[in-house]
């Protein structure tokens, strides 16, 4: 395919990271998404021509580690909340789909990707499940969902979260505003203050949020850099940056990456989700990218 017709075309190719099967998704204006079968993680969004997702230069690629970067989605457990792996199975398996199952979906491109209960799910987590992952990408936009449905007869209780990684040039010149006045766990601390004014970055932080009513905003800079919604099924919201001494402590993360990323993850935690038999849950996490309007005001790619 040569270049003028990728422009004009809207794409999903099988394609590799690092050796891994991943499904590269382009729309005709150029923006573009990675996605690994391997957790269903997202692992590159490039949209306005600038890489929006941090994703480690010393990521695992073993087929089976945690992938250090992108979104990768913890399920069915939250960091170690449980008795499962830490953040849960899902982001080290080996998720379903086919560059032929994306679809066009309005102006974008739409790809799902399908994780069921097998003999491996079930010798650690003894409950039938039916997931997916849908990848919705937009000009100056990409939506990621979770959707589990129960097909079995007893409830199924899960914690989950899209652990986001945003890239940026300089955290120190982050901030991250939506959050104010709102009672957080301070999980440094183990203290639970209110948030005054943006959320700015510097030492270890990693906090848990009640999910904000209105959409969180990205300053890098002082410039507008993103636009973060998450639907009500997710009841909270992670904030994460390792700081500098974490961040070396960390084998998969460069010596300044803590610099160049933050998390702000859509999750489920303090309550679980609980499904009756034959009941499904589904919520979604959205970033867009401010477009600069005639005159220079800010306003979104489209409306959430
Ligand atoms: O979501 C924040 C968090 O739970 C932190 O506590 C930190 O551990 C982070 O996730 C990364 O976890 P990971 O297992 O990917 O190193």
């Amino acid at each position: 395919m040569n270049s003028q017709m990728a422009e004009a075309q809207f794409t999903a190719v099988a394609a590799q990271w690092q050796g891994l099967p991943a499904i590269r998704l382009t729309l005709p204006g150029g923006d573009s998404a990675l996605v690994a079968l391997q957790g269903a993680q997202v692992l590159s969004w490039v949209s306005g021509g600038q890489e929006q997702l941090f994703l480690s230069p010393h990521a695992a690629h073993d087929g089976h580690a945690p992938i250090r970067g992108g979104i990768p989605v913890c399920f069915p457990q939250f960091n170690q909340r449980g008795l499962l792996v830490k953040h849960g199975f899902a982001r080290t398996l080996a998720w379903q789909a086919r560059a032929d199952d994306a679809r066009i979906d309005g102006d974008g491109l739409r790809l799902a990707l399908r994780l069921e209960d097998n003999a491996a799910t079930r010798a650690v987590w003894p409950q039938s499940f039916a997931a997916e992952i849908s990848v919705w990408l937009q000009p100056a936009a990409l939506t990621v969902a979770l959707a589990v449905h129960n097909p079995g007869d007893a409830p199924l209780a899960f914690t989950a979260a899209l652990h986001t990684y945003l890239r940026v040039d300089d955290v120190a010149a982050t901030t991250l505003s939506g959050l104010q006045g709102l009672r957080y766990w301070d999980a440094v601390a183990d203290t639970h203050p209110l948030q005054e004014g943006e959320v700015r970055f510097g030492p270890e932080l990693d906090r848990v949020y009640p999910r904000p009513a209105q959409a969180m905003a990205l300053h890098a800079g002082g410039a507008p850099r993103l636009r973060i919604t998450q639907d009500a099924g997710w009841a909270d919201t992670v904030v994460w940056n390792p700081g500098a001494a974490l961040c070396a402590r960390l084998a998969d993360m460069p010596a300044n990456g803590h610099a160049q990323m933050l998390c702000v993850e859509a999750a489920a935690i303090d309550a679980p989700v609980v499904l009756a038999p034959q009941a499904h849950w589904q919520a979604a996490q959205r970033l867009e990218r401010p477009q600069v309007a005639p005159g220079g005001a800010h306003g979104v790619a489209s409306a959430c």
